[in-house]
């Protein structure tokens, strides 16, 4: 679904609330639960409410066919297991994450605030959405936040030559004294996949040292990217070590560490429509109210304000914080022909 260029194309301007419930529908009508359908919808249309259009409606014909297909349970009912005083486990039954993550939040902010940091390793899962939406809701209730996952091998390690790891992000979030949450949330590869997609279907060509083709050799073809080829580690040919290095850890944690598949490890070749990965997902919450220094949500509006000292021009978070003020004044903008197919999809 087209949502990038929207001003070259007649735009609808749709209330959140409103893109929220056509989602919820969408995904009801198409095999999951209510229950599930209410956090993805949510999850999805705050993606595109802030701009996060790699993560928006452009996946709902993903999540569709990948429900389609067989490969998720769209009524899965996650399990919750207490595993230690900081260690939640979920086994989300080939379920999505975040109806996952959901069961067991306010169990992982009563552990955190009790021990001073809780974990919540979640196994058996699906996750294909931007991971900042794990992160911000633990800043907002005031503690520091952690999220890693997974997906699919797409992503060369450093020096190599075959695609091992995935894209594998990592959000942090952290209250800060007047303002909302400072938050980071980054694919550990030069681009997201999703980006790659979108740049392909604008035929738009991708930034030098980004892909490789399906021989290995360097490209800036999104298609040759996507058509057995594969994206570097983020950090630019000569520092990619680097981005790799966070690649290697975000599978080690949010895999090994939760039960849950490597990138390079489940196959989904038995159903053709499959784009969820099944992997795994970790979210570390830790509570700053222990720490033994001064507040720490005032430390750390001290340290956005020297950064700023410093000349740096933007936080990360602060395009989605405005894109989500208007968006939220103005309604989420839409391509009109984009809302047509998802109010159809909504009724189908
Ligand atoms: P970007 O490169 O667009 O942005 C990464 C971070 O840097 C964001 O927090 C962004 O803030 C910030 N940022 C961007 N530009 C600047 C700047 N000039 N100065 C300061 N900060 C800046 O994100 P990615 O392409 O790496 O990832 C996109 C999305 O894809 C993420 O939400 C990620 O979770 C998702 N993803 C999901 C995967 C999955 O398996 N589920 C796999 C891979 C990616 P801001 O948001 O305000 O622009
Ligand atoms: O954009 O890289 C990505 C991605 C992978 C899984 C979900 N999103």
């Amino acid at each position: 679904m087209n949502t990038k260029h929207a001003h070259l194309t007649p735009t609808e301007h749709i209330r959140f609330d409103t893109l929220r419930t056509t989602l919820a529908h969408i995904f009801e009508r198409h095999g999951t639960s209510a229950a599930v359908a209410a956090v993805l919808a949510d999850n999805c249309a705050s993606a595109e409410r802030d701009g996060a259009h790699s993560h928006g409606v452009f996946r709902i014909p993903g999540y569709l066919s990948t429900l389609a297909s067989g490969w998720v349970d769209g009524h899965a009912i996650p399990r919750v297991r207490d595993m230690a005083p900081g260690f939640l486990s979920v086994d989300a039954c080939n379920g999505f994450a975040q109806p996952a993550y959901m069961m067991a939040y306010d169990a992982l902010v009563a552990k955190a605030r009790a021990n001073g940091i809780a974990l919540l390793a979640i196994h058996n899962s699906h996750h294909f959405a931007a991971l900042w939406p794990d992160v911000e809701p633990l800043a907002r209730d005031g503690l520091v936040a952690l999220a890693l996952v997974n997906s699919m091998a797409c992503v060369v390690p450093s020096g190599g030559t075959k695609a091992l790891f995935g894209t594998n992000p990592i959000a942090f979030a952290a209250p800060r004294a007047g303002h909302d949450p400072l938050v980071f949330d980054l694919a550990t590869s030069a681009m997201a996949h999703g980006d790659v997609q979108i740049a392909a279907r604008e035929g738009r060509p991708l930034p030098e040292g980004f892909g490789v083709d399906c021989n290995g050799q360097p490209t800036t073809d999104p298609r040759a990217v996507l058509d057995g080829g594969a994206l570097l580690p983020f950090g630019g040919v000569h520092s990619s070590y680097k981005g790799s290095a966070l690649s290697m850890m975000v599978e080690l944690l949010a895999a090994a560490l939760t039960g849950g598949h490597f990138s390079f490890e489940f196959d989904w070749s038995g159903h053709p429509g499959a784009h969820t990965p099944h992997t795994g997902e970790l979210i570390i919450a830790i509570d700053p109210a222990k720490n033994q220094g001064r507040d720490f949500a005032q430390r750390c509006e001290d340290l956005v304000r020297a950064m700023a000292g410093a000349g740096q021009q933007r936080l990360p978070g602060e395009r989605r914080y405005r894109q989500r003020a208007q968006s939220l004044r103005e309604g989420v903008a839409l391509p009109a022909a984009t809302w047509a197919e998802l109010q159809r999809l909504a009724q189908a």
